[in-house]
């Protein structure tokens, strides 16, 4: 396999000493990985040394490894720095940092023009997509289902800034065309979006083949937890990844994600008079004028508000949890990287 299809750039490169061996988690189950690598695909563990650290490796991370004599047995030994990474908390934890996709370019949020159809969740998979570093797209599924799909996106629209939108009927195969431009070779999409959207018929319509189990039933809108085939799929077209089904997106870190998705917002708090405003009750208040001329939905002001104190309450609770702190330097480092690439200065 050529480590160009499986995504491999400079980015990955530039970490890797000439005579390491690297590859690409593809799969995971009971401990051991799948890797795509230069040498086909391999079943690998992790070195004891990373299982005591408790690493959490991720489908789509990129791992360095090493092979035992006959090529046998494979041990991770390292991962390299992800390029973007999707986190939320993990369910049933008050704490944990769980990473559910990483080094994908662009992420589909992807919501179904009926039963799904919501916007409060839609901003919050949206901050969460924004804080990932890859490139946020919104995919409105069931196209077929919904008569009245144009103000529904429309409306979707109002609270998406910066993201391309796509309207499709996976099932009829209608706007798939408009994924094209993503699906391209050696770069990674990642799907998020409650169970039952039509994702796995989204990447089985995409690649043409039945390789994700979907929930049976045709026209069924409120199919659930029919995934259980979760893979990054490669192909020489481009690649592919769905992600758990989650009922709830739990934010954690992501602060830099609200500020960009709700840029509106934050520019409408920087306009009020008072620099303390607390956008209750004093005089010149943007964000209470932007409500009364109907401007900015009162509901969608409820929501950020819900998910900054969200953020806030867990960045007190998560002050000295390891898992945040390296995600945080991750995040750092990929920042760091960034700016240097902009002002084209040398990597150490
Ligand atoms: N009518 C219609 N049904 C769809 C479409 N996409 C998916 N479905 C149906 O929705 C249900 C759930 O789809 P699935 O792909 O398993 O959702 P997932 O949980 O997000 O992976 C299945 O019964 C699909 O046949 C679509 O574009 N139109
Ligand atoms: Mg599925
Ligand atoms: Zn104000």
């Amino acid at each position: 396999m050529n480590l160009k299809t499986i995504g491999m750039d400079l980015f990955f490169e530039e970490q890797i000493q000439a005579n390491e061996k690297v590859g690409r988690v593809i799969r995971y189950a009971q401990n051991h990985y799948t890797l795509a690598t230069e040498q086909g695909i391999l079943s690998a563990e992790l070195k004891g040394k990373l299982r005591q650290e408790e690493l959490s490796i991720s489908i789509g991370d990129f791992v360095v490894f090493m092979s035992s004599e006959d090529e046998t047995l494979h041990l991770i030994t390292r991962v390299l720095l992800r390029k973007t990474a999707l986190l939320r908390k993990e369910a049933g934890t008050r704490l944990n940092a769980q990473t559910v996709a990483a080094n994908m370019d662009y992420l589909f949020v992807v919501m179904s023009l009926n039963e799904d159809f919501n916007l409060r969740r839609l901003e919050r998979y949206m901050v969460g997509a924004w804080e990932s570093g890859a490139e946020p797209i919104v995919v409105l599924t069931k196209k077929d289902l919904c008569p009245n799909y144009e103000e529904k996106t429309e409306r979707v629209e109002t609270i998406t800034y910066g993201a391309k939108t796509i309207v499709v009927s996976a099932l009829e195969k209608d706007g798939m065309e408009q994924i094209e431009p993503y699906f391209q070779p050696g770069k990674t999409i990642a799907l998020i979006g409650s169970s039952g959207v039509g994702k796995s018929t989204l990447i089985n319509t995409l690649i043409g083949k039945d390789l994700m189990l979907t929930n049976g039933l045709r026209n069924d809108d409120k199919g659930r937890h029919t995934t259980t085939h979760r893979e990054l799929i490669i192909t020489e077209r481009g690649m592919i990844m769905d992600t758990p089904g989650m009922r709830e997106f739990a934010l954690m870190d992501a602060d830099d994600g609200l500020n960009h998705g709700f840029e509106d917002l934050e520019a409408l708090m920087k306009s009020c008079k008072f620099s303390n405003c607390t956008h209750k009750n004093e005089p010149g208040c943007a964000v209470l004028e932007a409500i009364e001329v109907g401007s900015l939905e009162i509901k969608r002001y409820k929501n950020y508000q819900l998910m900054l104190r969200e953020l806030k309450y867990f960045e007190k609770k998560n002050k000295h949890k390891e898992s945040i702190v390296s995600s945080k330097k991750d995040k750092e480092k990929r920042k760091t990287k960034a700016r240097q690439k902009k002002w084209g200065v040398a990597d150490d």
